[in-house]
């Protein structure tokens, strides 16, 4: 049994949930642009019904929002000759480019889960010119406002899970941790794009101090 988030008195109050990018177009349910496997419709009602299990429990949520302009820098599409997937070199970082996917106000766009379970909906990867896989900040290194959002529920710890494991996940989960929050990951509500960066970066946030659970241990 993995260790559980809330096994100490008052942790129900200092402990928050981040959802990640649980939108439609990450999943096959939906026949998102850049669906992940794993994600039909068992998939996705289990991460909805424990989420709702945790707003019952008087349990502070966030969900992050992937949240893109149609001439967004990740797009496969604003790049010329490139494919899917291809990587190319912007500000110095290495670039996966994507299919173009939740573009602002499209469907696919949508969290999975009604808006209400959630305090606040933190949009991100809005700016053209960068990425954003981290819910905190984006790769131009301006901040999301889930920092902030975070301290004033007066939450010191963070259970994350959803899409994918190898990006958006991973890298919410690290600048948690960097920031000082104790992290679990829930592995069993998240799918990754890949199998083997998805083997890594569960490597690299256990490397990190980040507590690796499985559901049953919420
Ligand atoms: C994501 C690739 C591009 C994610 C977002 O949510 O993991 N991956 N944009
Ligand atoms: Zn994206």
């Amino acid at each position: 049994m993995s260790p559980s988030p809330f096994s100490d008195p008052g942790a129900l109050a200092t402990t928050g949930v981040i959802v990640v990018d649980f939108q439609g177009d990450f999943t096959t349910l939906k026949q998102g642009a850049l669906a992940v496997d794993g994600t039909d419709e068992p998939y996705v009602k289990e991460v909805e019904q424990v989420t709702l299990r945790l707003k019952s429990r008087g349990v502070t949520l966030f969900a992050t929002q992937d949240w893109h302009p149609e001439d967004h820098v990740s797009f496969f599409t604003n790049h010329p000759g490139k494919q899917p997937f291809d990587t190319i070199e912007v500000h110095g970082e290495t670039q996966v480019l994507w299919p173009p996917h939740c573009v602002q106000e499209s469907g696919n766009a949508g969290i999975l889960i009604p808006a209400d379970t959630f305090t606040a909906i933190v949009k991100k990867g809005t700016d053209p010119r960068f990425d954003s896989y981290s819910g905190f900040k984006d790769q131009g290194n301006t901040p999301t406002e889930l920092t902030q959002r975070l301290r004033a529920a007066n939450i010191t710890r963070v259970v994350v899970y959803g899409l994918a494991t190898d990006y958006c996940v991973k890298a919410t989960a690290l600048d948690a941790a960097e920031r000082g929050f104790e992290v679990f990951l829930v592995e069993d509500l998240c799918r990754g794009v890949a199998k083997e960066t998805t083997l890594d970066a569960l490597e690299e946030m256990k490397q990190q101090g980040i507590h690796i659970i499985t559901s049953n241990a919420l």
